[in-house]
Protein backbone atom coordinates (compact mmCIF):
# COMPACT_ATOMS: atom_id res chain seq x y z
CA UNK A 1 0.00 0.00 0.00
CA UNK A 2 2.89 2.42 0.77
CA UNK A 3 4.89 2.05 -1.82
CA UNK A 4 2.01 2.27 -4.69
CA UNK A 5 0.60 5.65 -2.68
CA UNK A 6 3.86 6.62 -2.70
CA UNK A 7 4.46 5.79 -6.83
CA UNK A 8 1.31 8.05 -7.14
CA UNK A 9 2.34 10.69 -5.53
CA UNK A 10 5.81 10.78 -6.56
CA UNK A 11 4.83 11.05 -9.84
CA UNK A 12 2.93 14.65 -9.42
CA UNK A 13 5.46 16.86 -10.50
CA UNK A 14 5.92 15.36 -13.55
CA UNK A 15 2.56 16.74 -14.36
CA UNK A 16 3.75 20.55 -14.06
CA UNK A 17 7.00 19.64 -15.69
CA UNK A 18 5.89 17.72 -18.94
CA UNK A 19 3.96 20.96 -20.52
CA UNK A 20 6.82 22.77 -20.56
CA UNK A 21 8.94 20.44 -22.65
CA UNK A 22 5.59 19.72 -24.66
CA UNK A 23 5.63 20.87 -28.39
CA UNK A 24 3.12 23.71 -28.58
CA UNK A 25 -0.25 21.83 -29.68
CA UNK A 26 -2.35 25.02 -31.39
CA UNK A 27 -5.57 24.31 -30.08
CA UNK A 28 -8.41 24.49 -33.09
CA UNK A 29 -12.05 26.38 -31.96
CA UNK A 30 -14.39 26.21 -34.23
CA UNK A 31 -17.26 28.28 -34.27
CA UNK A 32 -18.73 30.01 -30.96
CA UNK A 33 -15.76 31.67 -30.25
CA UNK A 34 -18.12 34.44 -28.29
CA UNK A 35 -19.39 31.37 -26.10
CA UNK A 36 -15.61 30.61 -25.86
CA UNK A 37 -14.44 34.23 -24.81
CA UNK A 38 -17.58 34.07 -22.16
CA UNK A 39 -16.49 30.61 -20.92
CA UNK A 40 -13.08 32.27 -20.34
CA UNK A 41 -13.95 34.42 -17.93
CA UNK A 42 -16.06 32.14 -15.60
CA UNK A 43 -13.58 30.85 -12.93
CA UNK A 44 -11.82 27.51 -13.21
CA UNK A 45 -13.27 24.80 -11.13
CA UNK A 46 -10.63 24.24 -7.97
CA UNK A 47 -11.56 20.49 -7.14
CA UNK A 48 -9.45 19.12 -4.03
CA UNK A 49 -9.76 16.10 -2.53
CA UNK A 50 -11.62 15.75 0.31
CA UNK A 51 -12.33 11.79 1.51
CA UNK A 52 -10.30 11.95 4.31
CA UNK A 53 -11.42 14.60 5.97
CA UNK A 54 -14.78 13.57 5.24
CA UNK A 55 -14.82 10.02 6.92
CA UNK A 56 -14.01 7.78 3.37
CA UNK A 57 -11.07 5.66 4.47
CA UNK A 58 -11.35 2.28 3.60
CA UNK A 59 -8.44 1.07 1.33
CA UNK A 60 -9.98 -0.35 -2.05
CA UNK A 61 -8.60 -4.28 -2.17
CA UNK A 62 -8.17 -5.94 -5.11
CA UNK A 63 -5.19 -8.16 -6.13
CA UNK A 64 -1.61 -8.01 -6.17
CA UNK A 65 -0.29 -4.18 -5.56
CA UNK A 66 3.29 -4.39 -7.42
CA UNK A 67 2.08 -6.84 -9.85
CA UNK A 68 -0.83 -8.42 -11.12
CA UNK A 69 -0.56 -12.16 -12.33
CA UNK A 70 -3.92 -12.38 -14.05
CA UNK A 71 -6.15 -9.90 -15.61
CA UNK A 72 -8.81 -10.61 -12.82
CA UNK A 73 -6.71 -8.24 -10.40
CA UNK A 74 -6.84 -5.30 -12.77
CA UNK A 75 -10.42 -3.97 -13.45
CA UNK A 76 -11.03 -2.83 -10.09
CA UNK A 77 -14.40 -1.86 -8.61
CA UNK A 78 -17.48 0.17 -8.62
CA UNK A 79 -18.93 3.83 -6.56
CA UNK A 80 -22.83 3.94 -6.11
CA UNK A 81 -23.93 7.53 -4.65
CA UNK A 82 -27.59 6.40 -3.69
CA UNK A 83 -30.31 7.43 -0.59
CA UNK A 84 -30.46 4.11 1.50
CA UNK A 85 -31.84 5.38 4.10
CA UNK A 86 -34.69 8.14 2.99
CA UNK A 87 -33.43 11.14 4.61
CA UNK A 88 -33.39 13.41 1.71
CA UNK A 89 -29.57 12.88 1.41
CA UNK A 90 -27.27 10.89 -0.68
CA UNK A 91 -25.05 7.88 0.71
CA UNK A 92 -22.34 6.44 -0.75
CA UNK A 93 -21.55 2.57 -1.35
CA UNK A 94 -18.12 1.29 -2.49
CA UNK A 95 -17.80 -2.08 -3.83
CA UNK A 96 -14.41 -4.07 -2.80
CA UNK A 97 -12.86 -6.95 -4.04
CA UNK A 98 -10.26 -9.21 -3.00
CA UNK A 99 -6.64 -10.86 -3.11
CA UNK A 100 -5.49 -14.22 -4.57
CA UNK A 101 -3.40 -15.33 -1.49
CA UNK A 102 -5.54 -14.31 0.84
CA UNK A 103 -3.29 -11.96 2.46
CA UNK A 104 -6.29 -9.89 3.86
CA UNK A 105 -7.48 -12.57 5.24
CA UNK A 106 -7.31 -11.30 9.06
CA UNK A 107 -9.80 -9.08 8.28
CA UNK A 108 -11.39 -9.99 4.84
CA UNK A 109 -11.98 -7.09 3.03
CA UNK A 110 -15.75 -6.03 2.89
CA UNK A 111 -17.93 -3.46 0.84
CA UNK A 112 -18.37 -0.51 2.67
CA UNK A 113 -21.70 1.70 3.04
CA UNK A 114 -21.31 5.40 3.90
CA UNK A 115 -24.14 7.64 5.71
CA UNK A 116 -24.49 11.12 5.05
CA UNK A 117 -23.71 13.04 7.95
CA UNK A 118 -24.92 16.38 6.08
CA UNK A 119 -21.99 18.39 7.41
CA UNK A 120 -19.27 17.24 5.52
CA UNK A 121 -18.61 14.01 7.02
CA UNK A 122 -19.95 10.04 6.42
CA UNK A 123 -19.93 7.41 8.63
CA UNK A 124 -19.51 3.76 7.95
CA UNK A 125 -22.46 1.97 8.27
CA UNK A 126 -21.64 -1.05 6.60
CA UNK A 127 -22.43 -3.82 9.44
CA UNK A 128 -25.41 -2.04 10.49
CA UNK A 129 -26.83 -2.39 7.12
CA UNK A 130 -26.16 -5.92 6.80
CA UNK A 131 -23.91 -5.05 3.78
CA UNK A 132 -20.14 -6.74 5.29
CA UNK A 133 -19.77 -8.91 2.08
CA UNK A 134 -16.31 -10.25 0.74
CA UNK A 135 -15.38 -11.80 -2.71
CA UNK A 136 -14.35 -10.37 -6.25
CA UNK A 137 -16.87 -7.45 -6.28
CA UNK A 138 -16.65 -5.45 -9.59
CA UNK A 139 -19.97 -3.33 -10.54
CA UNK A 140 -23.08 -2.04 -8.46
CA UNK A 141 -26.33 -0.62 -9.66
CA UNK A 142 -29.53 0.87 -7.89
CA UNK A 143 -32.89 0.61 -8.68
CA UNK A 144 -36.05 0.39 -6.13
CA UNK A 145 -37.03 -3.30 -8.05
CA UNK A 146 -39.71 -3.80 -5.94
CA UNK A 147 -41.64 -0.33 -5.81
CA UNK A 148 -41.61 -0.26 -2.26
CA UNK A 149 -40.05 3.37 -1.91
CA UNK A 150 -36.46 1.86 -0.93
CA UNK A 151 -33.76 1.68 -3.47
CA UNK A 152 -32.23 -1.29 -3.84
CA UNK A 153 -29.00 -2.29 -4.70
CA UNK A 154 -27.00 -5.51 -7.25
CA UNK A 155 -23.59 -6.39 -7.22
CA UNK A 156 -21.73 -8.12 -9.93
CA UNK A 157 -19.08 -10.10 -9.03
CA UNK A 158 -16.56 -12.86 -10.14
CA UNK A 159 -18.55 -15.99 -8.82
CA UNK A 160 -21.97 -15.10 -7.17
CA UNK A 161 -23.90 -11.86 -7.62
CA UNK A 162 -25.76 -9.88 -5.05
CA UNK A 163 -29.05 -8.34 -4.86
CA UNK A 164 -30.02 -6.71 -1.56
CA UNK A 165 -33.07 -5.78 -0.84
CA UNK A 166 -34.00 -2.39 1.40
CA UNK A 167 -35.86 -3.19 4.16
CA UNK A 168 -35.79 0.27 5.27
CA UNK A 169 -32.16 1.34 5.87
CA UNK A 170 -31.21 -2.32 6.11
CA UNK A 171 -30.31 -5.07 3.52
CA UNK A 172 -31.44 -8.49 3.19
CA UNK A 173 -29.40 -10.25 0.49
CA UNK A 174 -31.70 -11.75 -2.14
CA UNK A 175 -30.01 -13.03 -5.10
CA UNK A 176 -30.78 -16.54 -4.90
CA UNK A 177 -34.54 -16.51 -3.79
CA UNK A 178 -34.88 -13.56 -6.31
CA UNK A 179 -33.03 -15.83 -8.95
CA UNK A 180 -30.27 -12.96 -10.37
CA UNK A 181 -27.34 -15.53 -8.83
CA UNK A 182 -25.70 -15.81 -12.08
CA UNK A 183 -23.97 -18.81 -13.26
CA UNK A 184 -21.81 -18.58 -9.69
CA UNK A 185 -18.79 -19.13 -12.09
CA UNK A 186 -19.75 -16.03 -14.44
CA UNK A 187 -16.98 -12.53 -14.56
CA UNK A 188 -19.97 -9.90 -13.51
CA UNK A 189 -18.99 -6.43 -14.20
CA UNK A 190 -21.47 -3.70 -14.96
CA UNK A 191 -25.18 -3.86 -14.71
CA UNK A 192 -28.49 -1.44 -14.70
CA UNK A 193 -31.81 -1.48 -13.65
CA UNK A 194 -34.32 -0.44 -16.97
CA UNK A 195 -37.83 -1.39 -17.00
CA UNK A 196 -37.60 -2.67 -20.75
CA UNK A 197 -40.78 -3.73 -21.08
CA UNK A 198 -42.68 -0.70 -19.35
CA UNK A 199 -45.06 -2.54 -17.24
CA UNK A 200 -43.89 -0.51 -14.19
CA UNK A 201 -41.69 -2.93 -13.01
CA UNK A 202 -37.62 -2.39 -13.39
CA UNK A 203 -35.75 -5.35 -15.15
CA UNK A 204 -31.69 -6.06 -14.83
CA UNK A 205 -29.35 -6.05 -16.93
CA UNK A 206 -25.88 -7.65 -16.14
CA UNK A 207 -22.80 -7.85 -18.33
CA UNK A 208 -20.34 -10.14 -18.32
CA UNK A 209 -16.74 -9.85 -19.20
CA UNK A 210 -15.06 -13.14 -19.64
CA UNK A 211 -15.18 -16.69 -19.56
CA UNK A 212 -12.41 -17.40 -16.57
CA UNK A 213 -10.84 -20.15 -14.93
CA UNK A 214 -8.63 -19.50 -12.29
CA UNK A 215 -7.44 -23.42 -12.01
CA UNK A 216 -6.38 -23.12 -15.41
CA UNK A 217 -5.37 -19.44 -16.27
CA UNK A 218 -2.16 -18.69 -18.40
CA UNK A 219 0.82 -17.14 -16.74
CA UNK A 220 2.20 -14.17 -17.68
CA UNK A 221 4.14 -13.78 -20.48
CA UNK A 222 2.83 -17.66 -21.72
CA UNK A 223 1.68 -16.45 -25.07
CA UNK A 224 2.01 -13.55 -27.44
CA UNK A 225 -0.95 -12.22 -26.09
CA UNK A 226 0.24 -12.03 -22.77
CA UNK A 227 3.31 -9.25 -23.99
CA UNK A 228 2.70 -6.14 -23.97
CA UNK A 229 5.06 -3.45 -25.46
CA UNK A 230 7.58 -6.53 -25.09
CA UNK A 231 7.28 -6.78 -21.36
CA UNK A 232 5.14 -10.33 -19.85
CA UNK A 233 2.00 -9.02 -18.41
CA UNK A 234 -1.16 -10.74 -17.67
CA UNK A 235 -3.02 -12.58 -20.18
CA UNK A 236 -6.33 -11.08 -21.63
CA UNK A 237 -9.02 -10.41 -22.53
CA UNK A 238 -7.84 -11.66 -25.90
CA UNK A 239 -7.18 -15.78 -25.57
CA UNK A 240 -10.23 -15.63 -22.84
CA UNK A 241 -13.70 -17.11 -24.16
CA UNK A 242 -16.31 -14.03 -24.03
CA UNK A 243 -19.60 -14.47 -22.42
CA UNK A 244 -22.63 -13.40 -23.21
CA UNK A 245 -24.82 -10.36 -21.13
CA UNK A 246 -27.69 -11.40 -19.21
CA UNK A 247 -31.34 -9.95 -19.13
CA UNK A 248 -33.45 -10.86 -16.10
CA UNK A 249 -37.16 -9.87 -16.19
CA UNK A 250 -38.94 -8.61 -13.46
CA UNK A 251 -42.24 -10.64 -12.69
CA UNK A 252 -43.31 -8.43 -9.93
CA UNK A 253 -43.59 -10.81 -6.88
CA UNK A 254 -39.68 -10.59 -5.88
CA UNK A 255 -38.69 -12.89 -8.58
CA UNK A 256 -36.99 -12.72 -11.98
CA UNK A 257 -36.71 -14.67 -15.02
CA UNK A 258 -33.75 -15.05 -17.28
CA UNK A 259 -35.21 -13.85 -20.87
CA UNK A 260 -31.26 -13.36 -21.93
CA UNK A 261 -32.56 -15.61 -25.43
CA UNK A 262 -35.87 -14.52 -25.99
CA UNK A 263 -34.78 -10.61 -25.62
CA UNK A 264 -31.81 -12.09 -27.99
CA UNK A 265 -28.98 -10.33 -25.95
CA UNK A 266 -27.14 -13.85 -26.45
CA UNK A 267 -27.32 -12.99 -30.30
CA UNK A 268 -24.02 -10.82 -29.09
CA UNK A 269 -21.59 -12.90 -27.34
CA UNK A 270 -17.89 -12.42 -26.83
CA UNK A 271 -17.42 -8.62 -26.58
CA UNK A 272 -15.90 -8.56 -23.52
CA UNK A 273 -18.15 -6.15 -21.64
CA UNK A 274 -18.05 -3.75 -19.27
CA UNK A 275 -20.26 -0.81 -18.40
CA UNK A 276 -23.87 -0.50 -19.30
CA UNK A 277 -25.41 2.42 -19.77
CA UNK A 278 -29.49 2.98 -20.79
CA UNK A 279 -30.41 5.79 -23.39
CA UNK A 280 -33.62 6.19 -25.46
CA UNK A 281 -31.32 7.42 -27.96
CA UNK A 282 -34.00 7.05 -30.67
CA UNK A 283 -36.48 9.32 -28.57
CA UNK A 284 -39.47 6.31 -29.21
CA UNK A 285 -39.75 6.24 -25.45
CA UNK A 286 -38.61 2.19 -25.41
CA UNK A 287 -35.18 2.51 -23.60
CA UNK A 288 -32.28 1.13 -25.34
CA UNK A 289 -28.89 -0.41 -23.68
CA UNK A 290 -25.16 0.43 -24.57
CA UNK A 291 -22.38 -1.54 -23.90
CA UNK A 292 -18.95 -0.64 -23.42
CA UNK A 293 -16.40 -3.68 -24.57
CA UNK A 294 -13.09 -4.08 -24.34
CA UNK A 295 -10.88 -5.03 -27.33
CA UNK A 296 -14.40 -5.81 -28.89
CA UNK A 297 -16.65 -3.97 -30.71
CA UNK A 298 -19.42 -2.16 -28.42
CA UNK A 299 -23.14 -2.82 -28.57
CA UNK A 300 -26.10 -1.01 -28.52
CA UNK A 301 -28.93 -2.82 -27.93
CA UNK A 302 -32.13 -1.01 -29.73
CA UNK A 303 -34.87 -2.18 -27.82
CA UNK A 304 -37.83 -3.60 -30.53
CA UNK A 305 -40.56 -3.03 -28.48
CA UNK A 306 -41.82 -6.63 -28.58
CA UNK A 307 -39.42 -7.63 -25.32
CA UNK A 308 -36.41 -8.32 -27.38
CA UNK A 309 -33.45 -6.36 -28.46
CA UNK A 310 -31.38 -5.95 -32.13
CA UNK A 311 -27.55 -5.27 -31.37
CA UNK A 312 -27.27 -2.17 -34.39
CA UNK A 313 -23.80 -1.14 -32.57
CA UNK A 314 -22.24 -1.22 -36.10
CA UNK A 315 -25.08 0.02 -37.97
CA UNK A 316 -25.57 3.19 -35.84
CA UNK A 317 -21.68 3.84 -35.89
CA UNK A 318 -21.05 3.48 -31.51
CA UNK A 319 -19.20 0.39 -32.06
CA UNK A 320 -16.31 1.29 -33.41
CA UNK A 321 -14.13 4.60 -33.97
CA UNK A 322 -14.24 6.52 -37.00
CA UNK A 323 -11.48 4.46 -38.25
CA UNK A 324 -13.56 1.37 -38.16
CA UNK A 325 -11.02 -0.25 -35.18
CA UNK A 326 -12.25 -1.68 -32.28
CA UNK A 327 -11.39 -0.08 -29.15
CA UNK A 328 -10.97 -1.08 -25.79
CA UNK A 329 -14.00 0.34 -24.55
CA UNK A 330 -14.36 0.58 -20.32
CA UNK A 331 -16.76 2.90 -19.39
CA UNK A 332 -19.73 4.93 -20.61
CA UNK A 333 -21.22 8.20 -20.33
CA UNK A 334 -24.59 9.29 -22.04
CA UNK A 335 -25.90 13.37 -22.09
CA UNK A 336 -27.10 15.87 -24.66
CA UNK A 337 -23.76 17.45 -24.97
CA UNK A 338 -24.69 19.87 -28.28
CA UNK A 339 -28.35 20.93 -26.77
CA UNK A 340 -29.91 19.29 -29.87
CA UNK A 341 -32.53 17.11 -28.14
CA UNK A 342 -30.44 13.70 -28.95
CA UNK A 343 -28.26 11.77 -26.18
CA UNK A 344 -24.89 11.49 -27.42
CA UNK A 345 -22.62 8.56 -26.02
CA UNK A 346 -18.41 9.33 -24.34
CA UNK A 347 -16.52 6.13 -23.97
CA UNK A 348 -13.40 6.02 -22.28
CA UNK A 349 -10.77 3.30 -23.92
CA UNK A 350 -7.35 2.03 -23.31
CA UNK A 351 -3.74 3.86 -23.18
CA UNK A 352 -2.53 4.75 -26.80
CA UNK A 353 -5.77 5.33 -27.91
CA UNK A 354 -7.91 8.51 -27.42
CA UNK A 355 -11.16 8.43 -25.74
CA UNK A 356 -14.90 8.37 -27.82
CA UNK A 357 -17.47 10.81 -28.63
CA UNK A 358 -20.30 9.95 -30.29
CA UNK A 359 -22.52 12.52 -31.45
CA UNK A 360 -26.15 11.13 -32.15
CA UNK A 361 -27.31 11.85 -35.51
CA UNK A 362 -31.00 11.79 -34.53
CA UNK A 363 -31.27 9.10 -37.48
CA UNK A 364 -30.62 6.36 -35.93
CA UNK A 365 -26.97 6.89 -36.31
CA UNK A 366 -24.00 8.46 -35.05
CA UNK A 367 -20.96 10.15 -35.60
CA UNK A 368 -17.46 9.86 -34.15
CA UNK A 369 -16.80 13.60 -33.49
CA UNK A 370 -13.94 12.72 -30.75
CA UNK A 371 -11.40 15.03 -32.51
CA UNK A 372 -13.68 17.67 -34.04
CA UNK A 373 -15.14 18.22 -30.42
CA UNK A 374 -11.66 18.67 -29.04
CA UNK A 375 -11.59 15.16 -26.49
CA UNK A 376 -8.91 13.50 -28.78
CA UNK A 377 -5.73 15.26 -27.37
CA UNK A 378 -5.11 12.58 -24.74
CA UNK A 379 -3.83 9.49 -26.01
CA UNK A 380 -1.13 8.51 -23.09
CA UNK A 381 -4.20 7.16 -20.45
CA UNK A 382 -6.15 4.45 -20.15
CA UNK A 383 -9.84 5.91 -19.22
CA UNK A 384 -12.47 3.76 -16.95
CA UNK A 385 -15.02 5.74 -14.92
CA UNK A 386 -16.57 8.93 -16.74
CA UNK A 387 -19.63 11.32 -16.41
CA UNK A 388 -21.29 13.88 -17.67
CA UNK A 389 -21.55 16.69 -14.85
CA UNK A 390 -22.22 20.67 -15.07
CA UNK A 391 -19.73 21.92 -12.58
CA UNK A 392 -20.43 25.14 -13.31
CA UNK A 393 -23.99 25.12 -13.83
CA UNK A 394 -23.91 27.38 -17.07
CA UNK A 395 -26.68 24.82 -18.57
CA UNK A 396 -23.77 22.59 -20.39
CA UNK A 397 -22.72 19.24 -19.38
CA UNK A 398 -18.82 19.65 -18.65
CA UNK A 399 -17.22 15.77 -18.99
CA UNK A 400 -15.09 14.19 -16.55
CA UNK A 401 -12.85 11.03 -17.20
CA UNK A 402 -10.39 9.46 -14.07
CA UNK A 403 -7.79 7.08 -15.30
CA UNK A 404 -5.11 4.59 -14.47
CA UNK A 405 -3.16 1.75 -15.94
CA UNK A 406 -3.53 -2.22 -15.66
CA UNK A 407 -0.18 -3.09 -15.56
CA UNK A 408 1.31 -1.61 -12.05
CA UNK A 409 5.13 -3.24 -13.77
CA UNK A 410 4.87 0.12 -16.86
CA UNK A 411 6.51 2.39 -14.00
CA UNK A 412 10.01 0.34 -13.79
CA UNK A 413 10.09 0.59 -17.84
CA UNK A 414 10.54 4.33 -18.15
CA UNK A 415 8.00 4.25 -21.21
CA UNK A 416 6.53 7.85 -20.09
CA UNK A 417 3.58 5.61 -19.45
CA UNK A 418 2.71 5.78 -15.56
CA UNK A 419 0.49 3.11 -13.56
CA UNK A 420 -1.02 5.97 -11.75
CA UNK A 421 -2.64 8.40 -14.09
CA UNK A 422 -4.08 12.01 -13.45
CA UNK A 423 -8.03 13.00 -14.23
CA UNK A 424 -8.95 14.50 -17.11
CA UNK A 425 -11.43 17.49 -17.09
CA UNK A 426 -13.08 19.37 -19.90
CA UNK A 427 -15.14 22.27 -19.90
CA UNK A 428 -18.31 22.21 -22.71
CA UNK A 429 -17.98 25.05 -24.59
CA UNK A 430 -21.56 25.44 -25.72
CA UNK A 431 -20.87 25.09 -29.08
CA UNK A 432 -20.60 21.59 -29.66
CA UNK A 433 -16.85 21.42 -28.40
CA UNK A 434 -14.49 21.30 -25.08
CA UNK A 435 -11.95 22.58 -23.58
CA UNK A 436 -9.47 20.74 -21.60
CA UNK A 437 -8.89 22.60 -18.18
CA UNK A 438 -6.99 19.29 -16.23
CA UNK A 439 -3.62 21.27 -15.64
CA UNK A 440 -6.27 24.05 -13.73
CA UNK A 441 -8.86 22.38 -12.55
CA UNK A 442 -7.36 21.91 -8.90
CA UNK A 443 -5.23 19.46 -7.51
CA UNK A 444 -7.54 16.51 -6.95
CA UNK A 445 -8.04 16.70 -10.86
CA UNK A 446 -3.96 16.83 -11.04
CA UNK A 447 -2.81 14.14 -8.83
CA UNK A 448 -2.73 10.58 -10.00
CA UNK A 449 -4.63 7.53 -8.99
CA UNK A 450 -4.97 4.14 -9.94
CA UNK A 451 -8.69 4.90 -10.57
CA UNK A 452 -11.52 2.84 -11.77
CA UNK A 453 -14.62 3.50 -10.87
CA UNK A 454 -16.95 6.99 -10.63
CA UNK A 455 -19.83 8.86 -9.28
CA UNK A 456 -20.68 12.00 -9.64
CA UNK A 457 -24.01 13.34 -7.94
CA UNK A 458 -25.26 16.33 -5.34
CA UNK A 459 -23.89 15.09 -2.04
CA UNK A 460 -25.11 18.02 -0.13
CA UNK A 461 -28.16 18.95 -2.11
CA UNK A 462 -26.60 22.63 -2.75
CA UNK A 463 -26.28 22.17 -6.22
CA UNK A 464 -22.42 21.38 -6.50
CA UNK A 465 -22.05 18.38 -8.47
CA UNK A 466 -19.12 16.31 -6.37
CA UNK A 467 -17.37 13.05 -7.61
CA UNK A 468 -16.56 9.83 -5.70
CA UNK A 469 -13.58 7.94 -7.19
CA UNK A 470 -12.49 4.34 -6.78
CA UNK A 471 -8.76 3.61 -6.51
CA UNK A 472 -7.34 0.35 -7.05
CA UNK A 473 -5.39 -0.98 -3.75
CA UNK A 474 -5.80 2.66 -2.24
CA UNK A 475 -7.79 4.99 -0.55
CA UNK A 476 -10.73 6.99 -2.48
CA UNK A 477 -11.36 10.43 -3.62
CA UNK A 478 -14.12 12.54 -3.07
CA UNK A 479 -13.60 15.27 -5.42
CA UNK A 480 -15.17 18.67 -3.89
CA UNK A 481 -15.60 22.27 -6.59
CA UNK A 482 -13.81 25.29 -4.14
CA UNK A 483 -15.08 27.81 -6.69
CA UNK A 484 -17.89 29.44 -6.75
CA UNK A 485 -19.95 30.56 -9.47
CA UNK A 486 -23.24 33.12 -10.52
CA UNK A 487 -25.21 30.34 -12.10
CA UNK A 488 -28.54 29.02 -11.20
CA UNK A 489 -29.39 25.01 -11.08
CA UNK A 490 -32.33 22.91 -10.85
CA UNK A 491 -32.82 18.86 -9.79
CA UNK A 492 -35.41 16.20 -10.02
CA UNK A 493 -35.96 13.40 -8.20
CA UNK A 494 -38.98 11.14 -9.66
CA UNK A 495 -41.42 9.12 -8.16
CA UNK A 496 -42.95 6.73 -10.66
CA UNK A 497 -46.17 5.56 -9.71
CA UNK A 498 -47.71 4.10 -12.63
CA UNK A 499 -44.22 3.78 -13.53
CA UNK A 500 -41.34 1.85 -11.94
CA UNK A 501 -41.10 3.88 -8.28
CA UNK A 502 -37.82 4.94 -9.63
CA UNK A 503 -38.81 6.62 -12.34
CA UNK A 504 -35.55 4.91 -13.80
CA UNK A 505 -36.50 5.75 -17.76
CA UNK A 506 -38.00 8.70 -17.15
CA UNK A 507 -36.95 11.59 -19.83
CA UNK A 508 -36.99 15.11 -18.23
CA UNK A 509 -37.26 18.44 -20.70
CA UNK A 510 -36.46 21.22 -19.05
CA UNK A 511 -37.51 25.03 -21.11
CA UNK A 512 -36.20 28.16 -19.62
CA UNK A 513 -36.06 31.32 -21.61
CA UNK A 514 -33.06 30.49 -23.58
CA UNK A 515 -33.14 27.08 -23.73
CA UNK A 516 -34.76 23.22 -23.97
CA UNK A 517 -32.28 20.93 -21.97
CA UNK A 518 -33.08 17.00 -21.91
CA UNK A 519 -31.72 14.14 -20.05
CA UNK A 520 -33.17 10.98 -18.81
CA UNK A 521 -33.12 8.78 -15.18
CA UNK A 522 -30.40 6.01 -15.23
CA UNK A 523 -28.96 3.35 -13.26
CA UNK A 524 -26.00 2.24 -14.03
CA UNK A 525 -23.10 3.88 -16.21
CA UNK A 526 -19.88 5.55 -15.72
CA UNK A 527 -17.45 2.34 -15.33
CA UNK A 528 -19.64 -0.25 -13.35
CA UNK A 529 -20.80 2.98 -11.11
CA UNK A 530 -24.04 4.55 -10.53
CA UNK A 531 -24.75 8.11 -10.21
CA UNK A 532 -26.75 9.99 -8.10
CA UNK A 533 -30.03 9.13 -10.17
CA UNK A 534 -31.68 12.86 -9.75
CA UNK A 535 -31.66 14.44 -12.73
CA UNK A 536 -29.17 17.81 -12.43
CA UNK A 537 -29.76 20.94 -14.52
CA UNK A 538 -27.37 23.87 -14.72
CA UNK A 539 -29.50 27.12 -15.79
CA UNK A 540 -26.93 30.04 -16.57
CA UNK A 541 -28.52 33.12 -15.86
CA UNK A 542 -32.02 31.60 -15.75
CA UNK A 543 -33.35 32.82 -12.42
CA UNK A 544 -36.94 30.79 -13.78
CA UNK A 545 -37.95 27.16 -15.28
CA UNK A 546 -40.83 27.91 -17.61
CA UNK A 547 -42.03 24.67 -17.58
CA UNK A 548 -40.87 20.93 -17.22
CA UNK A 549 -41.98 18.11 -19.09
CA UNK A 550 -41.65 14.33 -17.70
CA UNK A 551 -42.44 11.50 -20.23
CA UNK A 552 -42.73 8.60 -17.88
CA UNK A 553 -41.89 5.26 -18.53
CA UNK A 554 -45.98 4.27 -18.59
CA UNK A 555 -46.04 6.52 -21.19
CA UNK A 556 -47.55 9.56 -19.75
CA UNK A 557 -46.27 13.27 -20.30
CA UNK A 558 -46.97 15.62 -17.74
CA UNK A 559 -46.48 18.90 -17.35
CA UNK A 560 -44.92 20.58 -14.15
CA UNK A 561 -45.17 25.11 -14.22
CA UNK A 562 -43.07 26.82 -12.84
CA UNK A 563 -40.68 24.55 -10.36
CA UNK A 564 -38.75 26.27 -7.74
CA UNK A 565 -35.19 27.01 -8.77
CA UNK A 566 -31.91 26.21 -6.60
CA UNK A 567 -33.22 23.88 -4.86
CA UNK A 568 -34.36 19.60 -5.92
CA UNK A 569 -37.69 19.32 -6.57
CA UNK A 570 -39.57 16.37 -6.36
CA UNK A 571 -41.74 15.05 -9.35
CA UNK A 572 -44.68 12.38 -8.64
CA UNK A 573 -46.25 10.68 -11.78
CA UNK A 574 -49.46 12.09 -12.27
CA UNK A 575 -49.38 14.78 -9.09
CA UNK A 576 -49.60 17.44 -11.95
CA UNK A 577 -47.22 19.34 -8.89
CA UNK A 578 -43.42 19.76 -8.40
CA UNK A 579 -42.88 19.86 -4.85
CA UNK A 580 -39.55 21.31 -3.28
CA UNK A 581 -37.82 18.36 -1.71
CA UNK A 582 -36.51 20.00 1.51
CA UNK A 583 -40.37 21.01 2.34
CA UNK A 584 -40.69 17.21 1.80
CA UNK A 585 -38.17 16.27 3.89
CA UNK A 586 -39.27 18.36 6.71
CA UNK A 587 -42.68 17.68 6.61
CA UNK A 588 -41.31 14.01 6.72
CA UNK A 589 -39.21 14.29 9.71
CA UNK A 590 -42.23 15.86 12.13
CA1 LIG B 1 -37.04 -1.52 -2.77
CA1 LIG C 1 -40.29 -4.60 -16.51
CA1 LIG D 1 -35.52 3.67 -28.00
CA1 LIG E 1 -20.84 23.48 -17.81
Amino acid sequence: MFNLTFACLGLAWLLFIAPLFLPLIPMKLSAGDAAQSQQDQTPLPDFIDVAEKAGLRATNVFGGKQSSTYILESTGTGVAIFDFDNDGWPDIFFVNGTTLDGSQSETPPTNHLYRNNHDGTFTDVTEKAGLRASGWGQGVCVGDYDNDGWEDLHITYFGRNRLYHNLGGAFQEVAGKSGVLGSKKAWGSGCAFVDYDRDGRLDLFVANYAQFDLAHASLPGQYPSCLWKGIAVFCGPRGLAGDSNTLYRNLGNGQFQDVTSTAGINKTPGHYCFSVSTLDFDNDGWPDIYVACDSAPSILYHNRRDGSFSDIGIFSGVAYNVDGREQAGMGAAVADYNGDGKLDIFRTNFSDDTPTLYRNNGDGTFDDVTHSAGVGFHTRYLGWGTAFLDFDNDGWPDLLQVNGHVYPEVDALKLGIEYCEPKVLYRNNGNGTFRDISRSAGSAISRPSSARGLAVGDLWNDGRLAAVIVNRNEAANLLVNRATYPNHWIAFKTIGTRSNRSGIGARLILKTDSRTQIDEVRSGSSYISNNDVRVHFGLGASTKVEHLEVRWPSGLMEHFRNPAVDTIVVVKEGSGEAIEAAKLNSHAAK
